[in-house]
C-alpha cells in the first residue's frame, strides 16, 4: 500500500503553538482593543539570578490555568477586547542599543493602532524603550510603578536599576504626577529614596503604602492623574517571595496574591495606555507559581479593562471553543 504524502499545510493532528489563554496570534486589527506582547530580554549581567528572558513562554503556559470568562460581569475577555497575543518582540538578551530599537518599534506600532499594551518581561530594563515608545505618541504620559525597587538609582547606564532615571532626565512623563509604589528592602548603592525623590517622583514604601491602605493609595494615584495617558509597570517583586519566588530580586514583605490582584483592580479606572508585567524568572521559579500569578495579574487588567469597556451595555457571552 502507497502513503500518500499529506499536504503540509493542513498539518492534520498538530495544535498551533502556544500562545497566551489561547488568544488569535497575530496583528492588530480595528476591533483589537488590548494585545499580549512577549519581550524576551535580560540584561545577563546578574552574577547569578539569570532568566526572565524566559519569562514571556512560562507566562504563556501557566495562562492555560485561567479561563477566557468573568463570572461577575459574564463577559468574555477574549472576545470582548479583540485580544490577539502578538509574539514576542525580537531582542537579543544582553544587547541594550538594538533590543531597545526593536522593543521601541513594536510598542510604538501597537500604541499608534490605540491597542492597550499588556506586555510581559523580562526583566525590569524592557520598560524604558517601551515608555519612550509611548512617550512619542501620547503627551502627558504618567507612570505608575508598582515594585519593590524605584529602578531609578543613582548610577551609570541602561540596566534593570536605571530605567526610570532615564525616564525622567529624558523629559518622557510628568515625574510629579508618577509614583513608585512598594518600595522596600536593601539597596546596591545609599541615597536611592532621596535621588528618587530628587527627581520629582512620589516614592511610596511598602511601610507608607500598608500604613495608607491600598484603597486609599488607589484613590489618591487615580485622582493625582486624573485622565492623563498611563504607563503601568508591574514588577512580579512586588508580591512577596512566599507568593512570587521566581523573580529577579526577591525582597521578602510584599503582598499577598489577594492584595496585589485587588490593587490591580483598584487601578482601573486609570486611562493606562500599556500594562508591562515584568521580571517573572523560570529557573527560580516552583512549579511555574510566579508565572501563573503574572498570568492572572494580566487576566485580572484585562478582564477590568472588558468591563470597563462595556459599562452601559448588557453582559454577553460567546460560543466560541476554548
Ligand atoms: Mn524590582
Amino acid at each position: 500500500m502507497t502513503r500518500k504524502a499529506s499536504s503540509p499545510r493542513l498539518a492534520p493532528g498538530f495544535a498551533k503553538p502556544a500562545t497566551w489563554l489561547g488568544a488569535p496570534f497575530g496583528g492588530v486589527g480595528l476591533d483589537t482593543k488590548a494585545a499580549i506582547v512577549g519581550i524576551p530580554f535580560d540584561c545577563g549581567t546578574h552574577p547569578d539570578r539569570i532568566g526572565s528572558r524566559m519569562g514571556p513562554a512560562a507566562i504563556r503556559v501557566q495562562s492555560s490555568n485561567l479561563r477566557r470568562f468573568d463570572p461577575r460581569s459574564n463577559l468574555d475577555v477574549l472576545s470582548t477586547l479583540g485580544l490577539v497575543d502578538l509574539g514576542d518582540v525580537l531582542v537579543t538578551p544582553g544587547l541594550i542599543d538594538e533590543s531597545f530599537a526593536s522593543i521601541e518599534a513594536a510598542i510604538g506600532a501597537a500604541v499608534a493602532a490605540g491597542t492597550v499594551a499588556v506586555t510581559m518581561g523580562g526583566d525590569g530594563a524592557v520598560s524604558l524603550p517601551q515608555l519612550r515608545a509611548l512617550a512619542n505618541h501620547r503627551a502627558e504620559v504618567c507612570l505608575v510603578h508598582i515594585d519593590a525597587h524605584t529602578d531609578a538609582y543613582p548610577i551609570q547606564g541602561y540596566n534593570t536599576a536605571t530605567g526610570f532615571r532615564h525616564a525622567a532626565q529624558e523629559g518622557l512623563i510628568d515625574v510629579a504626577r508618577s509614583f513608585h509604589i512598594g518600595v522596600r528592602g536593601p539597596t546596591l548603592v545609599p541615597g536611592v529614596f532621596e535621588f528618587c525623590r530628587g527627581l520629582g517622583y512620589n516614592l511610596i514604601t511598602m511601610t507608607d503604602l500598608r500604613s495608607l491602605g491600598y484603597e486609599a493609595m488607589a484613590a489618591r494615584v487615580v485622582e493625582t492623574i486624573g485622565a492623563r495617558p498611563v504607563y503601568l509597570c508591574f514588577d512580579m517583586d512586588f508580591y512577596d517571595p512566599s507568593v512570587a519566588p521566581g523573580v529577579c530580586t526577591p525582597t521578602w514583605g510584599g503582598c499577598t496574591a489577594a492584595e496585589g490582584l485587588a490593587f490591580v483592580e483598584m487601578l482601573q479606572p486609570l486611562e493606562t495606555a500599556v500594562f508591562d508585567v515584568n521580571t517573572v524568572s523560570p529557573p527560580h521559579d516552583a512549579v511555574g507559581m510566579t508565572a501563573f500569578l503574572a498570568a492572572t495579574t494580566m487576566w485580572t487588567f484585562l478582564a477590568g479593562l472588558a468591563a470597563k469597556l462595556t459599562a452601559g451595555h448588557p453582559p454577553r457571552v460567546s460560543l466560541e471553543p476554548h
